[in-house]
């Protein structure tokens, strides 16, 4: 009994080696692990009369962040951030589309900041729907 567990094990082994040769010649490969989806990280934001929820965001610095927004009030909203200058109205600016989310209708902006603290608005509404945007 003891023979034919041992021949066994060497069969076994035999096949294991001969499985072991041939799968070293074949070119065999991976898939390229990426876990990571094209659009990146993407926030929510619901735009209300007048008000943004969340309107303190935190993101990831240095890779594209799509903030989502959703109009859920009956004016129309926008989500306008002031760039690295900090100001408003300028070159660097970054402003959702469309220009003019109406009631019940979504905008999207897509942006890839630089570590820092940004301040966003609406422009329709600059003093009550203002928010800002950490990257980190
Ligand atoms: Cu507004």
């Amino acid at each position: 009994m003891k023979r034919v567990i041992t021949s066994l094990l060497a069969f076994s082994l035999g096949i294991a080696m001969f499985a072991a040769a041939c799968g070293g010649g074949s070119a065999e490969t991976a898939p390229p692990a990426e876990s990571q989806s094209p659009s990146g990280q993407v926030i929510g934001v619901i735009m209300g009369d007048n008000f943004f929820r969340a309107n303190e965001l935190t993101i990831s610095a240095g890779q594209p962040v799509t903030i989502s927004l959703k109009n859920d009030g009956s004016f129309g909203h926008n989500l306008r951030i002031a760039g690295a200058d900090g100001l408003y109205d300028t070159s660097d600016d970054l402003v959702s589309e469309p220009r003019v989310t109406k009631s019940g209708d979504e905008g999207t902006l897509t942006v890839n900041l630089e570590r820092g603290l940004y301040v966003f608005r609406c422009d329709f509404h600059p003093i009550e729907m203002v928010g800002q945007i950490a990257a980190q």
